[in-house]
Parts: C-alpha cells; sequence; structure tokens
C-alpha cells in the first residue's frame, strides 16, 4: 500500500486569513486554529497535514529577508519528516518571497508550495479554499515515490508557476499571478495536470542559505529621470547593487550624465543589473544604440529574469560574498532555473 504524504502547512498571514476590523473596517491577519476551523475539507485529503504557524501573522507587504531566514529555518529543521511543504502568505509579495526561497535553498528535492488567495477564507465567493486545496494537492503528488515537484514554486487559480519565474499583475482578479517568460509547471482542471518536462533535482544534500545582504535597490526608469535622483541613489552608503529597471530589450538614455553615472557607481564596486520593465521577453544589450554604452560598462544581463528574482538573486549572491571577477558571470547563469 502506498504511504500517505506528510504535508507540513507553515502560514505567514495574508488575506487567506485576514478578517475585517470592525473598527476601521481595514482587513487584518487573525489566527491560524481559527483558519483553519474554516477548512474542514482538509480532514477529506489523502494525506497527514502538519501546521505551524508564524507568531504573529503578517500581512505580506511586512514580508522581509528576517522572514525568509525564518522560513527557511522551518524547512530547513523539518526537511525529512515531510514530503511537501505548503506556505500560505499574502499575494502582494509572494513572488519575492518564492523567489528569494528558491536561491536560499539549494538542491532542494521536495516541494515547496506558496499560495494565498484574494479574498479571506470565510468570504462566501473566496478562492482561498481551491488554492489551498490543490497547493496541498501538488505538495503531495508523487511519481514512482518521488515528488513530482523538486522546486519552490507557487499556485494560484489553477495554475503552478516556478516561484522565481512569477509577477503579481492584479490587485482584483482571482487569477492574480502570471509567469510571462516559462510555462506553468502544472494546470488544475478536472484533473492535475503537471507539464511533463518539469525538472528533477540533483542528488546533493539540502543546504539552506541564510545569509542574504539587504543593501540593494531597484531604479525603474522613466522618461524625465535626472542627474540629481540618479546620483543621489548611487551614492547611498554601503550600497552594493543596483536593478535597473530599463525600457524594452535593456534600453536605458544615451546622456553623457547618465552613462557617466552608471561608470562612477561601477568604479567604486556597484553592479549593475539590466532587467526589462517590459512584463515579457528579454534583454539584449547591443540590439539598439541605447543599450550599447550598457554593455560596453560591463552591466550585468538580466536577461528574462524577473524584477522579483534579480533582486532576490542580487541579496542572496551578496550575501554569500560572491568574489567580483565571477560576479557577472554567476548572475547571468541559471541557479535555480530563473533565468534562460
Ligand atoms: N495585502 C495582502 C497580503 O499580501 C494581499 C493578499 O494576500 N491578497 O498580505
Amino acid at each position: 500500500m502506498l504511504s500517505k504524504s506528510n504535508i507540513l502547512l507553515i502560514y505567514t498571514g495574508g488575506t487567506i486569513g485576514m478578517m475585517k476590523d470592525f473598527e476601521t473596517g481595514a482587513l487584518k491577519a487573525f489566527n491560524f486554529k481559527k483558519l483553519l476551523q474554516k477548512i474542514p475539507e482538509l480532514k477529506q485529503l489523502e494525506c497527514n497535514i502538519e501546521t505551524i504557524s508564524f507568531k504573529k501573522p503578517i500581512d505580506s507587504s511586512n514580508m522581509s529577508p528576517n522572514e525568509w531566514i525564518k522560513l527557511a529555518l522551518i524547512i530547513e529543521e523539518n526537511y525529512s519528516n515531510f514530503d511537501g511543504f505548503v506556505i500560505l502568505h499574502g499575494s502582494d509579495t509572494m513572488s519575492y518571497s518564492a523567489s528569494a526561497m528558491s536561491f536560499m535553498l539549494e538542491n532542494l528535492k521536495k516541494p515547496v508550495v506558496f499560495t494565498g488567495s484574494q479574498l479571506p477564507i470565510g468570504d462566501l465567493r473566496t478562492d482561498a479554499k481551491e488554492n489551498l486545496i490543490t497547493a496541498i494537492q501538488v505538495a503531495s503528488s508523487k511519481d514512482k515515490g518521488k515528488p513530482v515537484i523538486q522546486e519552490v514554486c507557487l499556485y494560484f487559480e489553477y495554475k503552478l508557476y516556478r516561484g522565481n519565474r512569477s509577477t503579481k499583475i492584479s490587485a482584483e482578479n482571482f487569477n492574480a499571478f502570471t509567469s510571462p517568460n516559462f510555462p506553468p509547471l502544472a494546470e488544475s482542471g478536472v484533473h492535475l495536470n503537471f507539464n511533463s518536462v518539469v525538472p528533477k533535482s540533483n542528488s546533493k544534500k539540502l543546504i539552506v542559505h541564510k545569509k542574504l545582504d539587504d543593501n540593494v535597490v531597484i531604479i525603474k526608469l522613466f522618461p524625465g529621470i535626472n542627474e540629481a535622483v540618479l546620483k543621489a541613489i548611487i551614492e547611498i552608503p554601503n550600497l552594493r547593487a543596483v536593478v535597473l529597471e530599463t525600457y524594452g530589450s535593456g534600453n536605458a538614455p544615451t546622456d553623457k550624465w547618465f552613462i557617466e553615472l552608471l561608470e562612477k557607481g561601477i568604479k567604486k564596486g556597484l553592479y549593475f543589473v539590466n532587467v526589462t520593465q517590459c512584463s515579457g521577453g528579454s534583454v539584449n544589450m547591443g540590439k539598439y544604440e541605447t543599450s550599447t554604452e550598457l554593455k560596453k560598462l560591463g552591466i550585468i544581463s538580466g536577461k528574462d529574469i524577473t524584477t522579483e528574482a534579480a533582486i532576490t538573486k542580487l541579496m542572496y549572491l551578496l550575501g554569500q560574498n560572491v568574489s567580483p571577477s565571477v560576479f557577472k558571470t554567476i548572475f547571468e547563469s541559471s541557479l535555480r532555473g530563473e533565468i534562460h
């Protein structure tokens, strides 16, 4: 007889477990026990579920590297006792957290599935139940005794995405996420259909990285960005890396002051990563005159990476003290399937 999967459900907060505050009318997190009482269906699932909750559940706007480290520790401590992990998380920053965790959990061989909802679990029209129940099914899915999914992913509204390829696209629709440069790992309809090319992890032991450096910034270019603004950012004390959100295939102004400021930043040891503002497609420096200078300066190409994965990859690599001589090469390589 096949043994039942053991799943650890980790509650961090988010709309899924929120209720209206009577005084202010604003949604705020409530306790996990109450949340579980609202889903009696969990008892019908063919797996054993254990739960663990952040002491103080949070709206995901309050997520930070400290919480990511907490999550990584929970997974590390429980890794050998469970077949899969489901993390209940607010949708607002879920793609950042999923990206960060993908880098922090090296050689992961078990599913870590992020999910949440747009409406609280107690709401009549909630999307929380389907998201949670299918996320648990994903985490318990096995093929010949091995987990089907062996990476960090995000399940929302009938689709399973690679976590570090996902991005939130709607504050209104139940279909709140997409993965513009990578196909879904699975789609749920009458059946839960996994993509046949879902990759398997190697046989190395799990390594949990707990050092992240938050001396990073995202600069989104816009027509009219001026020298004083850019200069002030580049001169931030201790700043180590910048995600530069550029236009189209990685294009930026050719003004002398702009290029000179980037050059100055590079000279003082800053890393710049060129990521496109477009939701889909890739950076290709040198295609237009407006990106040729960036290429000459040795700016790192973010290729088709999401901004969420780029900023968390920077925090991770800086935390690893990767040497400057190989930083660009490592950033431009795929570590967890986040870049092509
Ligand atoms: N503000 C909420 C959060 O990210 C949004 C949600 O979960 N739908 O925690």
